[in-house]
């Protein structure tokens, strides 16, 4: 038994992510926490609202509430929802804690006494329009790097370049528009990243096993020779955490707060703390080497847009700060999911938001699709025929199908118990033989978190039950030989128990309609494949479960479309 760490990207409080943001993050990390506790590990599966920063501001002053308000709000919202596709969280904590607050602080006047932290003076985007700074994301213009003509002020999303405002093309302000924006001096705080440039490289060479995806990016901002630039910690912001604080080695930082991509991360450690407030839980066990954190093994899920902040920024504050606190072992990335011939949009409202597609079928049918379909080697897309035809197929007819058959014929044949007589001969070997097989190539892929991988196994594991029920047809069996029917429907009613256990990472609700209607809560991993296989013994009751998969109608296909084409009310 091993303590596994895992953590997801936190999303931004303002605004419902959409399933292109869940398959990038929450939902994967979710697939792994649950298959390390199914398998027995120690898990702390921590998730956050990202609730600093300008974003947060100006959603606030849309809705007309106090930014603290609307961020209590959101984050209920945003918790009933992970709620809703099962997400297993044990915490989903919030950025603007108390205990962010000081973890952050903490990490400055640490940063400063080990001598990275330099003050500088400097001209920023002042809107006259607007009355502010604007920092990074509220500035768009075009990309020095790429040239792509509506790059934040923070990062381009074409290139994936880390940015500074002033280094945009053709600025504007994104909160009205004006180009009226002049410089105006302001003082912050900066990280002495450079500083930190080997100890990075080295950290990063030494990972041989990170995706590609993840060490690419970070190679290429190391590389880069302005990758790893010195960067402003500390904005001209109200919301957020206080730069100026009791104790602070610097003066001069009043009503300015540190720049949200810097206590973010730093949530990841808050978070733990939050989870050991609420539970009584050991936060430093986690996360602290010099308490036991050396034998945990930390993995973080995010989208390819968060990778240097995650492979370079945040390892320069865990770096920096020459504490013993536990670095990331391993970064599981993910290219973009688009929607439907184009991109999701969250501004547009373009495509299935997490509220939304909740509203239209259970968690189970998305979390199967955006899994089955997660984008890992390259960009996915989503569309409708290919959901409706994953969902009928995989889960209807297949499993869900399955279920369905097995349950009832038993129950009109032989009653609502495991039958007795007949045994398994060379077909059930067979059978046995194969799903042993994909089983353990299953683990090994969940183990490496080969995501697609993982689910095509799993998939086939369904099919091979069908087929073999399908040859061995115990419906015709019965008429001439009850026996060999029993111990065939003996063995499917088994699978049933079996399939519920290995899905349930996959689709955790129909898992648990399965588990229920084996009438058991026997979730041990079928290491032991036909020792699990006889975990339900002759006369064990069950009863029919409900339909765990309806069919997707093309009606509903063609409206969904139309409905998800743009602009959400
Ligand atoms: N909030 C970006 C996002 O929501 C950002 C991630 C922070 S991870 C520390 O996609
Ligand atoms: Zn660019």
């Amino acid at each position: 038994m091993a303590r596994h760490l895992i953590t997801s990207a936190i999303p931004y409080i303002n605004g419902i992510k959409h399933l292109g943001n869940l398959v990038g993050s929450q939902l994967p990390a979710d697939l792994y926490a649950r298959y390390l506790r199914a398998r027995g590990h120690e898990v702390l599966f921590l998730c956050a609202t990202d609730e600093h920063g300008t974003p947060a501001e100006l959603a606030a002053a849309k809705a007309g509430k106090p930014v603290g308000d609307y961020c209590t709000e959101m984050h209920a919202v945003q918790a009933e929802i992970a709620r809703g596709f099962a997400l297993s969280f044990d915490h989903f904590g919030r950025s603007s804690s108390a205990e962010n607050k000081v973890l952050t602080q903490h990490f400055a006047k640490q940063l400063a006494s080990e001598g990275l932290i330099r003050e500088v003076t400097e001209k920023q985007m002042y809107s006259v329009a607007d009355g502010r700074f604007l920092p990074d994301r509220y500035i768009e213009g075009t990309c020095p790097n790429c040239g792509f003509e509506s790059a934040r002020g923070d990062q381009c999303d074409n290139c994936t370049k880390q940015l500074d405002p002033v280094d945009l093309i053709n600025p504007r302000s994104t909160v009205s528009g004006s180009t009226d924006l002049e410089l105006r001096e302001t003082k912050h705080l900066y990280l002495k990243q450079s500083d930190m440039r080997q100890k990075l490289q080295d950290w990063i060479d030494s990972k041989h096993d990170w995706p590609v995806l993840t060490t690419s990016i970070a190679k290429k901002w190391l590389n880069d020779g302005d990758g790893l630039q010195d960067r402003g910690i500390t904005r001209d912001l109200k919301w957020g955490v206080p730069a100026q604080f009791e104790g602070a080695p610097w003066a001069g930082m009043d009503g300015k707060v540190f720049y949200v991509w810097f206590d973010a991360p730093i949530e990841y450690i808050a978070c733990a703390q939050e989870w050991a407030a609420a539970t009584g839980g050991d936060w430093e066990r986690w996360w602290r080497t010099d308490k036991g954190a050396d034998d945990v093994t930390y993995t973080q899920f995010m989208g390819k847009d968060n990778v240097p902040f995650h492979t370079l920024s945040f390892p320069a504050t865990i770096l920096g700060s020459n504490e013993p606190w536990k670095l990331v072992d391993y970064i599981k990335s993910f290219n973009y999911l688009n929607y439907d011939g184009g991109q999701f949009s969250t501004s547009r409202g373009r495509g299935v938001f997490m509220d939304q597609a909740l509203s239209l079928l259970p968690a189970d049918y998305w979390r199967w699709w955006l899994l089955s379909h997660a984008p890992e080697s390259s960009d996915a897309e989503f569309t409708w025929e290919n959901f409706q035809q994953s969902a009928n197929k995989d889960l209807a007819d297949v499993l869900g199908n399955l279920v369905s058959r097995v349950t009832k014929f038993c129950r009109s044949k032989f009653g609502e118990a495991v039958p007795e007589g007949g045994t398994w001969g060379p077909t059930e070997d067979a059978l046995i033989a194969e799903i042993e097989g994909r089983l353990r190539a299953y683990e090994g892929f969940m183990e490496s978190m080969d995501v697609r991988k993982a689910a095509i196994e799993l998939r086939s594991i369904w099919v091979a039950g069908n087929e073999y029920l399908q040859a061995s047809a115990p419906w015709t069996v019965v008429k001439t030989d009850p026996e060999q029917a029993a111990a065939q429907i003996r063995l499917a009613l088994n699978l049933i128990r079996v399939y519920a256990v290995i899905s349930q990472p996959f689709i955790p609700t129909a898992a648990g309609s399965m588990m229920a209607g084996m009438k058991t809560d026997d979730w041990s991993w079928p290491t032991d494949l036909r020792a699990a296989l006889n975990a339900l013994p002759v006369g064990h009751v069950f009863e029919v479960p409900e339909v765990l998969f309806r069919k997707i109608t093309d009606d509903e296909r063609v409206d969904w479309q139309e409905r998800f084409a743009g602009v959400r009310g």
